[in-house]
This record gives structure tokens, sequence and C-alpha cells, in this order.
């Protein structure tokens, strides 16, 4: 008799819509062809270059004309490799401070300067769609706190070269109260290098990036606010399949695919087509996309619809921004306000969809390398702030963490009931076996029973017999668990209420029937 132990654990899911009338396309009749963009071939290391710098190089801004840059065309990968080669002490500084300062490889970033070539990673059929010629005006807010220089100007340089001027309201930087000493010169960086329309906004104090993205949104003029991250490199033509569909209707919030620019290499490579969801802890994650929504005769090039956005890179009507209330301005530095919007644009008639056609570069660090002021952990200040504003009862189910199926009475009690209550580990009461009979068995002492009930009657302890059927419990498709003789599955019967109440239902796969072992 060989038996595995294990804790019963509730959680359930929170279903979207998910009764799509199908993906809206971006409409093609009548339009333009769309013209490509000049592609410029911008200065930037061989090998060859690489292997002969002179010992006491520093690459710096403006410092790239000095180096010996040749005009190739070659893919950013091809050239890798020895792109981290370190030289000399001053490449270990710039490489050391760099990991140390903002979690990737700031020699490389360096060396790269900031333009250049990155593959382009769209499906090929999006080269042939044609977009309106008259799109609303894009205003670009990109907040940074701490910034590598660099990063931040190829972010700029990668707008500026690949976004059609006539589209381009203007730039806006927002520094959130930076520290490190070359952010202060960046003044003299725009005078001499950048066009009027790149902007500069200091925070006199530190905001965070969630009132950032509303001091800067609220310098803008154009008539959607497209907000980046401060190390991302935007991709070909990446601009118009976002306009286009806010052109359309204004409520549509759109996000861009975002692609990986490696924190060791700064290789940009492409992303799949994933869309945004989210788990209990309010934590954003990544979906796989049901294909029934990304049908049609675009096939997987049409925009399609996402349930939450990562928060760094995304597109917005500034009118919309402005008449659903922007952000909660009471966030604090980082996290969670990604989660908000979402639950604020659909709840409020909008709605979110991803652009498989637009594809936007980001660097994913390992860690994120600055703290808030006070230490604070601001995610979860601002998930409860997101939990209480816009989760009604919900928040209940967030907030009471997860349940776990406990006696109502005493657990030696033969005929008792079981309800799910909030889980506590160290409850040995709580805690059931689980054997090769597929027999649930509470403290070691009675088994979870069907045996001459109604198929509908909640599940009993009873002694345990031995003889499977009634007291046979199956794990199955959707986390469900089956009971053999009832041919039903176990139900968390309310899961807004707190009496946890469980009985037998027909087998739906609905987030109250998905029971995991942990
Ligand atoms: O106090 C701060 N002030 C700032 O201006 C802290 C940060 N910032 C800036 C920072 O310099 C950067 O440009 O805000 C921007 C975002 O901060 P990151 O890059 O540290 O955030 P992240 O990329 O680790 O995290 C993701 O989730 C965040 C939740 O608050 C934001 O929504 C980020 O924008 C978001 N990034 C992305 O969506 C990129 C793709 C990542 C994925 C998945
Ligand atoms: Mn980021």
């Amino acid at each position: 008799f060989t038996s595995v132990t294990w804790t019963l654990l509730l959680f359930i899911y929170f279903n979207f819509s998910e009764e799509s009338q199908g993906v809206r396309h971006v409409p093609v009749k009548g339009l333009e062809p769309y013209k490509p963009f000049p592609k410029k071939i911008y200065p930037r290391f061989s090998r060859e270059s690489l292997m002969q710098v002179e010992g006491d190089r520093k690459i710096h801004a403006g410092d790239q004309k000095k180096n010996n840059f040749v005009e190739t065309e070659q893919n950013n990968a091809d050239l890798a490799p020895e792109m981290g080669m370190i030289f000399n002490e001053q490449d270990q500084e710039v490489r050391d401070i760099g990991y140390q300062k903002h979690a990737f490889n700031m020699l490389i970033s360096n060396r790269l300067g900031y333009h250049r070539d990155i593959p382009d990673t769209r499906d090929p059929k999006c080269a042939t769609k044609s977009y309106p010629a008259d799109l609303p005006l894009a205003s670009i807010v990109i907040c940074f706190y701490n910034e590598a220089f660099s990063a931040l100007l190829r972010t700029v340089h990668s707008v500026l070269d690949r976004t059609p001027a006539n589209l381009l309201q203007e730039i806006i930087l927002v520094d959130d109260h930076s520290e490190l000493d070359d952010l202060k010169d960046l003044e003299d960086y725009m005078s001499e290098n950048l066009p009027k329309k790149v902007k500069l906004v200091r925070n006199k104090y530190r905001e965070g990036l969630i009132r950032g993205r509303m001091v800067g949104a609220s310098h803008a003029t154009g008539d959607v606010l497209v907000f980046l991250d401060s190390h991302c490199e935007v991709n070909e033509m990446w601009l118009q399949p976002l306009l286009a569909p806010i052109k359309e209707n204004q409520k549509t919030v759109v996000c861009p695919v975002i692609d990986i620019i490696s924190a060791d290499t700064l290789i940009y490579s492409s992303s799949p087509v994933v869309r945004g969801g989210f788990n209990w802890g309010l934590h954003f994650k990544w979906d796989p996309v049901p294909l029934s929504e990304l049908g049609g005769p675009e096939g997987f090039t049409a925009p399609f619809r996402s349930p939450t956005m990562a928060g760094g890179l995304f597109a917005m009507d500034r009118e919309y921004f402005n008449t659903l209330g922007q952000y909660d301005s009471g966030m604090d530095i980082w996290g969670g306000e990604n989660l908000e919007i979402s639950f604020r644009i659909w709840m409020c008639g909008g709605s979110l969809l991803i652009v498989p056609c637009s594809r936007v570069g980001h660097i994913f660090r390992k860690r994120r390398p600055y703290g808030s002021p006070g230490g604070h952990d601001t995610m979860a200040h601002n998930s409860l702030r997101l939990a209480h504003v816009w989760m009604d009862e919900y928040k209940l189910i967030n907030l009471q963490t997860n349940r776990c199926l406990v006696a109502q009475g005493h657990p030696s009690q033969k005929g008792g009931l079981v309800v799910a209550n909030e889980c506590d580990f160290n409850d040995s009461e709580q805690i059931w076996t689980y054997n090769e009979e597929n027999e649930l068995i509470l403290s070691n002492l009675l088994c979870l029973d069907m045996s001459e009930t109604r198929s509908s009657d909640p599940p009993r302890l009873m002694k345990c017999h031995g003889s499977g059927g009634s007291q046979q419990w199956v794990f199955g498709k959707n986390n469900r668990l089956y009971q053999v003789s009832v041919g039903q599955c176990m139900k968390l019967v309310d899961p807004l209420s707190h009496k946890g109440y469980v009985s037998m239902a027909i087998c739906d796969g609905s987030a109250s029937q998905q029971w995991h072992l942990s």
C-alpha cells in the first residue's frame, strides 16, 4: 500500500468574456499602399574593427564617430560573440558597473552605439499591408530612472530612425529624478544631436513610473500617446499598425509584440505571439492565444484581443486616456499599473489588442536594478489598490488566498461534510492522502465518500471500504476532481461566499471545479 501525501488546494480562475464575435480587422480597402520608410545602414562594429580597438578607448555619448565603424548590413547575431570582449580594465569596469547598476551588459550596449540594424521579426505578410495615409499623430512618452545612457539614446534614436516624421508629434523624455551623472548632461547631447521634437521633463522628486507617465502625458500634444520603456528598440514599420486600429476606434488600446533583447548579449530576437493574463497574486503572465482568436483572412497578422498588457509598451488615444482617468496616481514606483489599466480599459467600454505586425524590442533583465525610496513593496501596495478599486467581491477570492478542503466538523466524525476553508499548511487536519486506489483520506482517518447519496449531494467523510466506486476520485482534464460512481465533479458552490460549501455537479471545466494537489 503505497501512498502520497498531498494537500488539496482550490484555485479559482477569472474568465474574461470568451464569447468572442471574432477579431476586428484593420481596414485595407481604398487605402494608399505603404511606401517603405527609407532604410538607412548604420555604422557598426565588424569583427575586424573590434579586434583592433585601441587600449584606452572609452565609448560614450557622442564618441561613436571616433571609433572604427564599418558599414555592414550583417544581422546583429553575427557580431554578438565578440561584442562583449574585454580588452582592458576600463572595459571590465564598464561591464561590471553596468551589471551592478542596470542589470544588463552595458559594455555591449555602449559599443552598439545609438543606431543599429535589427532583424525584421514580423511575419512576411505584414510588409504587404497598407494603412490609412491620415493616421493620428503620436506622442511618444519614455520615462526613465537611472537608465544606461546608451540604452536610453538607442531607444530614442530607434524611434527617430524608424518612424515617419509626419506621424511623430514629439518624443517626451521624463527623467524620474535620476541620480546618474551622465544623465545630468542629457541636454547637451540633445541640443547637439536631436531634433526639437525630443523634449525633456525632469521630475523634481522620484515619482515612479506610473506618475512619471502621467507627467509625460500632461505635456503631450499629439492625438495618441505611445508609452515605451527606456531600454527598447522599435522595429521596422512599428507605429502605423498601432495607430490604424486607434484611428478606427478611439477606445481601442494596442500593444506591439514585445521582442526580446538579451540582457547579456543585446541580441535582438523574435518573441512568440502570446497574450496577457494574470494570476490571483495579481502578477502578469503570458498565455497562449486560442486559435479561435487568431483566424480570419489576415491569419496570424491580425490584431487579437488580450485580457491584459505587460505594461511598458502600448498606444492609446490621448483623449481616451484622460476620459478613463489616466492611471491611479496613488500607485508608487513600479508594479500593478499594467493590470489596473487593463481592467480599466475592459470595464469602461474599451478593448485591448495585441498587434502582431508591430514589433518592439525590450531589454529583459534578470532583476530590477533599483528599489523604491522607502524600501516599500510597491507591487503589493499597488496591487491592493487595484483589487479594492476594480475587483468588487472578486477581491475576496484574491485576498483570502487559496482555499483548502477540510472537514466541516471534526475530521474523525463519520458522516461529516467537507468544506473549502482558508489553507493552513501547519494544520494536520487539512492533510489528505491520495493513494493508488484513488481514495482521498483525511488526516489518515476517513475517506471522502459518495455512497448512498443523491448525485448532487455534498461528499461526506466515511470509513474507508477499499472497494473503489463511491470512494474513488480521479484528477483529470481542467484540474477536475471526478467521482467515479456518481459520474460528476466536485465543485465549490459559491466561490464568493465565506462558507466554502462543496457539492457534486456535472463536469464543465469551470473555475469552481478546478482542484489542485500541492
Ligand atoms: O521609479 C521608477 N521610475 C521610472 O521612470 C522606476 C522605473 N522607471 C522607468 C524605467 O526606467 C523604465 O523605463 O519605468 C520604465 C519601466 O520600468 P522597468 O523597465 O524597470 O520595468 P519592467 O520592464 O521590469 O516591468 C514591466 O512592468 C512594469 C510594472 O510596473 C511596467 O509596466 C514596465 O513598463 C513593464 N515593462 C514592460 O512591459 C516591457 C516588457 C516586459 C514584459 C513582460
Ligand atoms: Mn523595462
